[in-house]
């Protein structure tokens, strides 16, 4: 992109002079191998990022409505009872901020373009740039589907100063993916996601270890975090508004008023957050199971379970942008002996449809059963990032379309609740083993 100078000036508007970081473009990184082990180790004080894309849902939306740039958008359902997902900066300037209710929104706001999420496409966006993330560092650390932790020290030799690596990576999502990210950097988890947050929309600061304690004094209590309503409230009865404020409180009071979260607040107010980026391991499997009310040997109630199951799992699996290429299946007997059976499949699934015939399957595959049946359970296994799992290629045409018609049944679940629509099937009235 080669990040618009106005706007950098316009995202630090109250930051001390010294706190505004240098701004190279992608052109300035410093060629590997040319910095001093002083220089490198000096860098590497501040080496961790945090990354959150600006205004997420709605500049994702904006890239095909480009018209709507520089105009407020929300995205979220105009019913009534449903919420702010992402509201644009030119919409916040009215009041709009997220989780607010719709109708509230709307009447600040009435000029707003309300766009209705399309979750899916979200969730892509996501995967790509998790795998930005991904190419810069393996130390990335997902917060959520628009932010993460990188710990960038091992990087610096190969692409230059954290700063510099942030406007590359600021630069990488522009033009790959035609949103903005604001990215914090600093010497701790806590301080990085302070630096993002103050330089938002379409920023970068840098926060040096040496400048840690003075910025962080210059705060509210609030900034620091877990420190919500009811905490800032306590604390503003005994005085203590700011950081600075906690800091130079004894911590045997903060003790007193917090309980053990003083110490924790007083560590942060010092700037003292040793958490590493940790790297999350990705889910293992995504289930679910049930017991009868009464145990059964009747086929048709453990199939229509086992349907129900596979929803429940397939819009898990959707939620969390992962597909499976092992499903299993478990019984478990009156006598409380438990078996399980599995199969691979050639692509891998996200749909309740191939989740469920796979598990018909393998109720099948274990032929005659002993005794009655005391639960049953479905669990995907062997799971991929959707973005980065091949597109499934389904057996059949249906499939797709099964797979589109679940996709729209977890924006109506979303929406509605569990119960409002279901397969005709589910809705059979008797026999449920709930
Ligand atoms: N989100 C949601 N429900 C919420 C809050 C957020 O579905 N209550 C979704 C929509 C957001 C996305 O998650 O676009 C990322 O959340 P952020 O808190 O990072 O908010 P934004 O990216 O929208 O704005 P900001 O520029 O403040 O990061
Ligand atoms: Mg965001």
């Amino acid at each position: 992109m080669g990040p618009d100078a106005d706007k950098q000036q316009r995202a630090q508007p109250t930051m001390p002079a010294k706190l505004q970081p240098q701004l190279p473009g992608e052109r300035h990184l410093q060629p590997a191998g040319r910095l001093s082990e002083d220089a490198l180790r000096e860098l590497r004080r501040s080496s961790i990022m945090h990354v959150d894309m600006d205004a997420f849902f709605v500049s994702v939306e904006l890239r095909s409505r480009p018209e709507l740039k520089g105009r407020p958008v929300i995205v979220g359902y105009p019913a009534e009872r449903s919420v702010v997902l992402s509201a644009s900066y030119e919409a916040r300037a009215f009041g709009v901020r997220s989780a607010m209710p719709m109708a509230v929104a709307a009447r600040m706001c009435p000029s707003a373009v309300i766009i209705e999420p399309r979750h899916k496409l979200y969730y892509e966006v996501s995967g790509q740039i998790m795998a930005i993330f991904g190419s810069i560092t393996d130390l990335v650390e997902p917060l959520s589907v628009d932010e993460a932790f990188l710990d960038v020290g091992g990087a610096i030799r190969r692409l230059g100063a954290p700063q510099e690596i942030g406007e590359l990576i600021r630069a990488r999502v522009f033009r790959e993916l035609g949103i903005t990210a604001s990215v914090g950097i600093a010497a701790s988890k806590f301080v990085a996601k302070i630096a993002s947050t103050r330089c938002k929309p379409d920023g970068l600061l840098l926060i040096r270890p040496e400048e840690t304690v003075p910025y962080l004094h210059s705060l509210p209590v609030s900034a620091l975090w877990g420190v919500g309503g009811k905490t800032v409230e306590v604390l503003a009865r005994r005085g203590i508004r700011t950081v600075a404020d906690v800091a130079a409180s004894p911590l045997p009071s903060l003790r007193k008023l917090l309980g053990a979260a003083g110490e924790h607040v007083y560590r942060l107010s010092w700037g003292i957050d040793p958490r590493p980026v940790t790297p999350v391991r990705l889910e293992k499997s995504i289930g679910a199971e049930e017991t009868f009310a009464t145990d059964t040997a009747d086929d048709a109630l453990l199939h229509r379970e086992l349907l129900r199951l596979s929803h429940r799992t397939a819009e898990r699996l959707r939620g969390a942008g992962m597909h499976a290429r092992t499903v299993a299946l478990k019984l478990r007997y009156a006598d409380f002996s438990t078996i399980t059976r599995s199969r691979t499949v050639s692509t891998p699934i996200d749909s309740a449809q191939l989740l469920y015939a796979v598990a018909v399957q393998l109720l099948e595959s274990v032929g005659d059963r002993p005794m009655t049946v005391r639960l049953v359970g479905i669990r995907a296994e062997q799971l991929d990032v959707a973005a980065e799992a091949p597109l499934q290629l389904s057996l059949d045409r249906r499939d797709d379309n099964w797979r589109a018609a679940e996709q729209a049944l977890d924006a109506v679940t979303r929406k509605f609740g569990n119960k409002s629509v279901l397969p005709a099937r589910l809705l059979d009235p008797g026999g449920d083993a709930e």
